[in-house]
């Protein structure tokens, strides 16, 4: 039996933090697929595209791992590709409080289960959200970015100035 599992995310961009929940996935699945969720009513600072592209090539080491995006509800893509589990990151108690309904919802509706891995301790503070914020204020993010992620936001932050 395969066993599959899905890390969902919006990856806007892709981190450090992403990265390692992404590799600590695949050594416990025969097959993950980190799915980017296409939201048409957020804009993000990346297309889709775009995060299929740098995802692609900061787990291209990981066999088993497999990038897609996806639109709609989530268990539904992990309906389609057969996995039963999905992986998320913890950082502390507000990512807690957030994915535990997502949790149960999404367990309600079609049994499948989310597997919470602790987020690594020096890399609990690493989202998205705050590097571009820090990255459009100039400061240094360097280690918080695979470096072909990294060289993509400065590009894109300098594209807007
Ligand atoms: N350390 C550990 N984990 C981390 C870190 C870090 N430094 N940074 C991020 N993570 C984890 C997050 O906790 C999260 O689990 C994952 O990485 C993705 O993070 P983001 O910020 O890229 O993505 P989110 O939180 O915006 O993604 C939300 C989803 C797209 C997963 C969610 O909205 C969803 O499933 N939507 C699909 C529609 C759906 O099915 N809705 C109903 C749900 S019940």
């Amino acid at each position: 039996d395969v066993r599959r599992a899905v890390c969902p995310g919006s990856y806007d961009p892709p981190t450090i933090g992403h990265l390692d929940v992404i590799r600590r996935a695949a050594a416990l699945f025969d097959e993950v697929f980190v799915a980017i969720l296409v939201n048409p009513r957020k804009q993000g600072l990346f297309e889709t595209d775009e995060r299929v592209e740098m995802l692609t090539e900061i787990t291209s080491d990981l066999p088993g791992v497999r990038v897609e995006a996806f639109s709609g509800l989530v268990v539904d893509y992990c309906r389609e590709r057969g996995a039963t589990a999905l992986v998320k990151g913890l950082r502390g108690a507000t990512d807690y409080d957030y994915e535990l309904p997502m949790a149960h919802m999404n367990r309600h509706l079609t049994g499948v289960e989310t597997l919470f891995l602790a987020g690594a301790p020096g890399q609990v503070y690493v989202s998205s959200s705050l590097v571009k914020e820090v990255a459009r204020g100039g400061g240094d993010i360097t280690e918080f970015l695979p470096a072909a992620v990294h060289t993509r936001l400065l590009e894109r932050l300098a594209q807007q100035a």
